[in-house]
């Protein structure tokens, strides 16, 4: 990006830690200015300092706390990057803890929406406006005592699809980016409530689990693209992962 032409601006959403914080770092190293969203502050000051970026505390569920964010933005924004969500447990269906379903619903997909409304006016005023959001392939399959979780993240790919739909005509391209087996510092030690012994099983034996880094390089690629290609759906794993149920723990 030139000098002499104004810096390109992104949103990320969940950017305290992980993918978010990972994606935030590239788009900045890009050029980007970056305006990194989350509820935890500490986190946030200390990597928008790091990166040169405007830390914005927002809870994606709370819509003042969203209207806040919109606000600061202002009125032209190049990028959304839809990342804060998450996993809480594996209940089998039967023994759903409603809680965490709504929670998952609530963080997956209502705050994402509740934050796409606000930006999308920005998105478009920019006349090549991106909104990624940061799905799983917990959109795509599903698994046992995925639920709430698989349940969330295909009503996620729902909405990108039907937003794709709706902003035909618009300059603005909509991507779904569907990670599988991520290891990144919270991911697994949220869904299960701090244990790190379970958290650390999903990963074992596998050589190399994707990292947050990964997925933030794909993110970064995507937003780059030139305006009129729009990438509707990219499916990332490691190698390791042919499938859900089918991972090398060899390693
Ligand atoms: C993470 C993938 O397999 O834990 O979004 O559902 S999985």
């Amino acid at each position: 990006m030139s000098t002499s032409e104004a810096r390109k601006t992104a949103v990320v959403t969940g950017a305290s830690s992980g993918i978010g914080a990972a994606t935030a770092r590239a788009l900045a190293e890009a050029g980007y200015s970056v305006f990194v969203a989350a509820r935890r502050a500490e986190r946030l000051e200390a990597l928008a300092a790091e990166i040169g970026a405007t830390a914005v505390q927002c809870d994606i569920t709370d819509p003042e706390s969203v209207s806040a964010l919109a606000q600061t933005v202002g009125g032209r924004l190049d990028v959304l990057v839809n990342n804060a969500g998450g996993a809480l447990g594996l209940d089998p269906v039967a023994e759903a803890n409603l809680d965490d379903w709504r929670w998952m619903y609530e963080t997956n997909v209502l705050g994402t929406v509740s934050v796409t409304k606000a930006l999308t006016p920005a998105l478009i005023a920019s006349g090549a406006g991106v909104i990624i959001n940061v799905g799983s392939t917990a959109g795509h399959i599903t698994y046992e005592g995925g639920g709430g979780y698989t349940a969330a993240k295909h009503a996620l790919a729902a909405v990108t699809e039907t937003l794709r739909l709706e902003l035909n005509g618009q300059p603005v391209r909509i991507t779904e980016i569907a990670p599988g087996m991520v290891k990144t510092e919270e991911f697994s030690l949220t869904r299960f409530a701090g244990d790190q012994g379970r958290a650390d099983s999903v990963y074992a034996g596998v050589a190399e689990p994707l990292v947050a880094e990964d997925i933030a390089d794909a993110i970064c690629w995507v937003a780059t693209r030139p305006s009129h290609v729009d990438i509707d759906l990219m499916v990332i794993k490691p190698v390791a992962q042919a499938a859900q149920h089918k991972v090398d723990r060899r390693g």
